[in-house]
């Protein structure tokens, strides 16, 4: 027999968290972290370890298929890519290129080999419509520090004196930054502030502010507020390198503490307290939830408050605060398509900001196109590395969407909800079953490090790498030459742009390199890539497009002083998606490892809340809200604040988004509101 260790990163989730996979005649047994890993440095979470569990699973899908007369039917990938291809080459002819929608997820916006290739067929096929969860997580932040400094900064939290968790429980989302944390605390280093509905484990280390949700932009601005009044901002710097101070100080007067204790419900005093603090310390880091803050009616103003709350406390571009590290050189293999994207003419910015084309259409439309043709008809889609039907809100008018389509082919490894609508399902290999390549450390510690992968087992039965996939198809379709690669190997390596980045890349396999170094007080050396050259507290480019200029405080768009006679009959708040370490997003319910540590969805409730209602600890519980009702057991739990209900999303027999909307939407990027839903809960 034998054995061999591969070094290698675990892309069951964003983090990219290094590994050792241990093999066995080629056959993965065993992985654990990777102590080697310069950020991750050992840490792995339950999903990493059952990764063998998870590529050998009995539920991969392990050849196409084609549904006919509703029943699926095992097909060559000749058969089923000439299929696809006939039914592209159909909408095309009937509706034009653009009423054909690619569709990419989680995997299919972070693992750059699936993103890259979706979006070059997507612009060789020539329809502008590549949708993806960029519409509901992650841009908007990017957008708001974007509109505010000219770039993105990224959190710095290893040399942070003060770190806000704001609405992030690095536990359940981000297990090696709550290592960080932890250690640095151990050490004396560092103070910590927590907001959130719910006392997370890590609230239990630091000043607590529980936060009714969908009300972050009021205690930003009441924080602001404090701030200002009592002289607590960096004058230097604001006068430096801001504009718009002056402006701001009128805007904050009527957020008073006491205006924000009412609509937050965290007491005036503590408010004042948190305030002085966040401005005395230094450096601070706010490090925000990946999505929470943006996934509000209110989404791209919250962001943008913390990125004023940063600023005007001289946060920004310092060690331990929020710097900028230098772009990777990734190739641009994209194919430009002159025509915009859906929802390019009602969510401009989102679309283009500053000449910055987007990359992606508003997916949040895509019901609409196909079930309205508003506005205009999307006829076929093709969906990789997403499991839409589950994990987009309005659950089941996205599911209807999904189904009344002329087609629809879906990619993955494992046969989704949304790959149960398809007419042809096509199997993806995973992420060690072929090449790639890791470099988000950015968004974690601001580490510029990226790792160039290789294949470390053979594909599982008949899979094909996506981008062998996108080729087969792009062939038939007389578009072979816009995919030469052959290998795995040149696959990947075409991913970053040829030059000395790229030999010190391949030189550095398996464990990869910096890409240069983090960049401090940029604001000193240039002019920033904002229109006035500053850091812009009041924004021209927000007013310019009909919004506010400077944040101000929207309610949720459910809540009980937006829509009070809803609240009379749903008098609870749902928030959904806390993330659990067993799993990510709708993944991996069928791998029995990680099932039996989380073997089902639990709504959580206080205690007080449950009395209310007649329900008891893991009672089964009805949860209804406007748009529709799931049922699910209870968790009593005193860490969450009464009033509150918390249901993990992901769950397809108990999909949370069957009770989100998409009534209120951002008015600047059209996200949803996963986090601020009125529900009613009844024992069943
Ligand atoms: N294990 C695992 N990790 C993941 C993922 C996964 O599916 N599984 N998904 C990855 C992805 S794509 C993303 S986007 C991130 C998500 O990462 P985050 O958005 O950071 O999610 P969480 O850390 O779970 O934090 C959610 C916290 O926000 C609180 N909260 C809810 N509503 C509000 C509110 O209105 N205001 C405030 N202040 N707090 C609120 C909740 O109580 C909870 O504690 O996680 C990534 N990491
Ligand atoms: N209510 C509520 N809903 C939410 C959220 C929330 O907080 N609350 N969070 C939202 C957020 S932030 C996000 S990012 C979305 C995520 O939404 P999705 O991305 O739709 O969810 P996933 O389950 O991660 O789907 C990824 C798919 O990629 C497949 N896959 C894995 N590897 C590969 C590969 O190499 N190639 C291909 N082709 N496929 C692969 C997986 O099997 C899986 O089916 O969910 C969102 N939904
Ligand atoms: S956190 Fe877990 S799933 Fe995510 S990359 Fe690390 S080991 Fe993999
Ligand atoms: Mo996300």
């Amino acid at each position: 027999m034998s054995s061999q260790i591969a070094i290698s990163d675990c892309m069951l989730c964003v983090w990219d968290c290094g590994i050792k996979a241990h093999l066995e005649n080629g056959r993965l047994v065993k992985v654990e972290g990777n102590p080697e890993h310069p950020i991750s440095r050992g840490y792995i979470c339950p999903r990493g370890e059952a990764l063998p569990e998870y590529v050998y699973s009995s539920n991969r899908l392990t050849t196409p298929m084609i549904r006919r007369n509703d029943r699926w039917q095992k097909a060559s990938w000749d058969q089923a890519l000439d299929y696809c291809a006939e039914k592209l080459t159909r909408i095309k002819e009937e509706y034009g290129a653009r009423a054909l929608s690619i569709f990419c997820g989680s995997v299919g916006v972070e693992n750059i080999e699936v993103a890259t290739f979706a979006r070059r067929f997507t612009g060789a096929f020539g329809t502008p419509n590549l949708l993806s969860v960029e519409n509901i997580c992650y841009r908007t932040r990017i957008l708001a520090r974007q509109i505010t400094f000219g770039r993105y900064p990224l959190d710095d939290p290893k040399l942070s004196r003060l770190i806000v968790l704001w609405g992030h429980n690095p536990d359940g989302a981000k297990g090696m930054l709550g290592e960080l944390i932890r250690e640095r605390l151990g050490k004396g280093e560092l103070d910590l502030i927590v907001i959130d509905p719910k006392r997370i484990p890590l609230a239990e280390e630091a000043y607590y502010l529980p936060i009714r949700p969908g009300t972050d932009a009021a205690l930003g601005l009441a924080m602001l507020n404090v701030i200002i009044n009592e002289g607590l901002y960096d004058k230097e710097y604001v006068e430096q390198y801001t504009i718009g101070f002056e402006e701001l100080v009128e805007h904050v007067q009527k957020y008073t503490p006491a205006w924000a204790e009412e609509i937050t419900g965290i007491p005036a005093a503590d408010i004042q307290a948190v305030a002085r603090t966040f401005a005395r310390c230094k450096p601070v880091c706010i490090i925000q939830g990946v999505n929470t803050l943006d996934q509000h009616r209110n989404g791209l103003q919250n962001s943008r408050l913390l990125s004023i709350l940063q600023a005007v406390t001289g946060n920004v571009y310092t060690p331990g605060s929020w710097v900028t590290i230098p772009r990777i050189p990734l190739a641009n293999l994209a194919i430009k398509v002159e025509e915009m994207p859906l929802g390019a003419e009602d969510y401009p910015i989102f679309s283009n900001l500053w000449g910055r084309r987007g990359a992606f259409g508003i997916a949040t439309m895509f019901p609409q196109a196909v079930l309205e043709g508003k506005p205009y008809p999307i006829r076929g889609s093709i969906v990789t590395a997403a499991n839409p039907v589950v994990s987009f809100p309005a659950a089941a008018l996205f599911k209807e969407a999904f189904s009344k389509l002329d087609f629809l082919a879906v990619i993955d490894p494992f046969l989704t909800e949304t790959a149960e609508l398809a007419d042809v399902v096509l199997p993806a290999s995973t992420f060690l079953e072929k090449g790639g390549l890791a470099y988000v450390y950015g968004v974690v510690f601001g580490e510029p490090y990226a790792i160039i992968r290789r294949k470390v087992i053979e594909p599982v039965g008949d899979s094909w790498p996506d981008w062998k996939i996108w080729k087969g198809l792009a062939e038939r379709l007389g578009m072979g030459e816009l995919f030469p690669w052959e290998t795995d190997e040149e696959a990947t390596d075409v991913l970053v742009e040829p030059g000395d980045f790229k030999n010190r890349l391949l030189a550095a396999f398996p464990m990869g390199t910096y890409y240069g170094e983090k960049e401090y007080d940029i604001q000193k050396k240039k002019k920033l890539n904002t229109p006035s050259g500053k850091i812009e507290l009041y924004s021209q480019t927000l007013k310019d497009h009909g919004y506010d200029p400077i944040p101000v405080y929207m309610e949720p768009y459910q809540s009980p002083i937006n829509t009070p006679e809803l609240y009379e009959k749903y008098p609870l708040i749902l928030i959904s998606g806390a993330r659990c370490q067993e799993y990510t997003h709708t993944q991996m319910r069928s791998i029995p490892v990680l099932r039996r540590q989380n073997p089902e969805p639990l709504a959580e409730v206080h205690p007080a809340t449950a009395e209310q209602y007649g329900i008891k600890d893991y009672d089964l519980i009805k949860i209804e809200a406007k748009t529709g009702s799931i049922k699910l057991r209870a968790k009593l739990t005193d860490k969450l604040s009464p009033g509150i209900v918390s249901v993990p999303h992901g769950w397809a027999h108990a999909n949370v988004n069957l009770l989100v909307d998409m009534e209120g939407l951002d008015p600047i990027t059209a996200y949803p509101d996963f986090k601020a839903v009125l529900c009613r809960i009844s024992k069943v």
